[in-house]
């Protein structure tokens, strides 16, 4: 009897602390997922657009007068001495380019820091370079008079302990782009896992 009450107390234990190992890593320090018109103060560029079912932080394109070109995102409050996991979905909108004079480029930036995230190989395949023949893409979004596709690229990049300077992050998201009519981005689903 003694054996098993040992037994079920281990099993307890164990399961107690496998859900508070769960927990611990699931829950973010911020999340965003933009559902209003404007995102948060957080954030510098605060415009939401709906792109398929959800608003989405955008447009943004840094060579048409009409967008913004950066959004940076400020967060205070983080613990001394820990790295930070930042998760998010970028949304690629229209013909980036992966090579060639076309080529295109997205980079987050830690504000006076370097460069964390450096994209240049994007999702957008078109087929013999028509808009209107995607290859698979989450689907379309009209901007301006055209129906554009896009493509949804989860991605995620740790920030080390060095780079929070007075418990204070601030990310630069940028895009460099070729096409001022034709290529865009937005993000969602920003979060900052503190680790
Ligand atoms: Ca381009």
């Amino acid at each position: 009897m003694k054996k098993i009450l040992l037994l079920l107390t281990l099993a307890a234990i164990f399961v107690f602390t496998s859900i508070s190992t769960v927990l611990a890593q699931d829950t973010p320090f911020k999340s965003y997922s933009f559902t209003k018109k404007k995102a948060s103060a957080q954030w510098s560029a605060r415009k939401t657009y709906v792109i398929g079912k959800n608003r989405r932080l955008g447009l943004f394109n840094n060579r048409n007068k009409r967008y913004p070109s950066q959004t940076v995102l400020s967060i205070s409050n983080l613990p001394d001495g820990k790295s930070v996991d930042v998760k998010l979905d970028v949304i690629f909108v229209g013909s980036w380019d992966n090579e060639g004079k076309l080529a295109d480029r997205f980079t987050v930036t830690v504000l006076n820091g370097p460069i964390v995230l450096d994209m240049r190989k994007f999702p957008c395949t078109l087929i013999d370079s028509d808009d209107t023949k995607p290859l698979n893409n989450n689907g379309f979004v009209q901007v301006g008079e055209r129906d554009r596709a896009y493509w949804i690229k989860p991605l995620s990049f740790e920030i080390s302990p060095d780079l929070i300077k007075n418990n204070e992050l601030k990310l630069e998201f940028k895009g460099y782009l070729t096409g001022r009519k034709t290529e865009f981005w937005a993000i969602d689903n920003v979060q900052i896992f503190v680790n």
